[in-house]
């Protein structure tokens, strides 16, 4: 692995064979986005996520402002809500 580079691998089929033809697939994967909820940084979206967000809520903090509009509010809750226990491909597992 070369610093700098990211972390994340991830593994993914894309093409399936079949009777020994090759069928094509395609898949689209937006981690970013999947990610979007993760207020504490832990690759996953859960309820500590949630009562981070509840903690600073009308505030200004950058983690807990998932959209990133300068105000902790409900719209970061439905990010949250959005991406419940979605799972980065970095994550321990
Ligand atoms: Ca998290
Ligand atoms: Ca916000």
């Amino acid at each position: 692995m070369f610093h700098s580079h990211l972390n994340n691998v991830l593994e993914a089929e894309v093409g399936i064979e079949k009777n020994g033809e090759l069928i094509g697939q395609s898949k689209r994967v937006y981690p970013e986005m999947n990610l979007a909820g993760d207020s504490n940084g832990d690759k996953v979206v859960d309820i500590h996520d949630v009562m981070r967000v509840v903690a600073h809520y009308g505030k200004e903090n950058d983690k807990a402002d998932v959209n990133k509009d300068g105000v902790v509010d409900e719209a970061d809750i439905r990010f949250i809500e959005k991406n419940f226990l979605e799972i980065g491909f970095d994550a321990l597992r």
